[in-house]
């Protein structure tokens, strides 16, 4: 029989990816959308007759309860959240509110079903719990969270460990290192780069704005990582695992693979607000610092160690960096100037 699955946060780029990865599974997809006056389909538009949607909020459990009641799904992803670390800082009760506390509705939600239901859920936890603690990371490194999202993703953790053990559900947590895609939304610094410098590449644009060069991130392709979540629900036994690739680089070095997509060798002059990133070849000043973009407290490097994940449930990352920032530069070049675009058979 065909599985049913609800996606919490089916709008986003993961939700969007993990919607295509289960229809081609052969899954019922049913999303959990929030009521927006303005709603934010696009990245559905391709597969919008083949799911769903239910109107429901993180902030509102009875509605929770009452999509699972009535589509009574076998697996649920709770990928719904405020996902911008940047903006938590602006708005950290808000983030607090869907992240944490709606990851908690959710769980009581399942607890209502009870764990007789056999209904299991991922989690969508992030390595932004990590915070300061050293690197690599993994299942046994202690979190230090540095921002309101990591805190908010800290409860969640923890409070789906919490009714694991009290209420024996069948609930994961996957701790996801940055992946990104296509799909990624424009306001995080890989998407900002691809598009930027496609747009730099049609004459659209003289320069990018980038705040903290330094910040090492481990960069995977969210494709690898949806498959990853939807093999933690296949364990029979529940439990907690990384996702990542193992290697960390810069915001500086994303924007040199980026520009090297189109042809161009950055070289880099100045330190600190007044460093830039220049054309070898052509002398002109393509990158600069922008004050404004640096946040309160900053995750200096974060580094993955996955092989938890490698060994039990035999995962891992099929596509690389390189191939991951030419997919995206491929897919910006289509459309530079911000059009609608129709890119989403990711
Ligand atoms: O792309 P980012 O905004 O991602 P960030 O903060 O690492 O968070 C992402 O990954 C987490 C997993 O670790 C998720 F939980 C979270 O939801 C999200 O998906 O920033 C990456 C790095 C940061 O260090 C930031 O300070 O890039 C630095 N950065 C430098 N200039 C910039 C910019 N970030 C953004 N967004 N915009 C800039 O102009």
């Amino acid at each position: 029989m065909e599985k049913i699955a609800l996606i919490t946060g089916i709008t986003g780029q993961d939700g969007a990816i993990l919607a295509r990865f289960l229809l081609e599974k052969g899954y019922e997809v049913h999303g959990l959308k929030t009521y927006s006056a303005v709603p934010d389909m696009e990245r559905l538009e391709e597969i919008s007759k083949d799911i769903t949607l239910h109107c429901g909020d993180m902030c509102d459990g009875a509605s929770l309860l009452r999509v699972i009641e009535k589509i009574q799904p076998d697996e649920i992803y709770n990928l719904a959240s405020i996902s911008h670390v940047h903006v938590s800082f602006e708005m950290p009760e808000m983030v607090a509110n869907v992240n944490a506390l709606g990851t908690l509705r959710l769980l009581e939600a399942l607890r209502i079903m009870g764990a007789q239901s056999g209904i299991r859920m991922y989690q969508a936890s992030s390595s932004e719990m990590f915070g300061h603690a050293g690197v690599p990371q993994n299942e046994d490194t202690p979190f230090e969270p540095c921002s309101p999202y990591g805190s908010a993703k800290l409860f969640a953790y923890w409070s789906v460990r919490n009714y694991r053990e009290a209420y024996g559900l069948h609930v994961s947590n996957g701790i996801l290192f940055n992946h990104e895609s296509p799909l990624r939304g424009e306001e995080f610094v890989t998407r900002k780069i691809t598009k930027a410098v496609c747009q730099i590449e049609a004459g659209q644009r003289e320069i990018l704005y980038l705040g903290n060069l330094n910040a090492r991130r481990d960069w995977g392709h969210a494709r690898d990582y949806m498959r990853g979540a939807w093999m933690m629900l296949q364990q029979d036994i529940p439990d907690d695992y990384v996702l990542a690739t193992g290697k960390a680089r810069s915001v500086r070095e994303f924007v040199e693979a980026a520009f090297d997509e189109t042809g161009r060798k950055i070289r880099w002059q100045g330190s600190g607000l007044e460093e830039q990133g220049v054309d070898t070849q052509s002398g002109q000043i393509l990158v600069k610092v922008d004050p404004a973009l640096f946040r309160p407290t900053e995750i200096r490097q974060l580094l993955g160690d996955a092989s938890k994940a490698r060994q039990e449930l035999g995962w891992q990352p099929e596509i690389s960096f390189e191939n991951l920032v030419a997919e995206m530069i491929a897919q910006d070049r289509i459309l530079p100037f911000g059009e609608k675009k129709k890119i989403y058979a990711v």
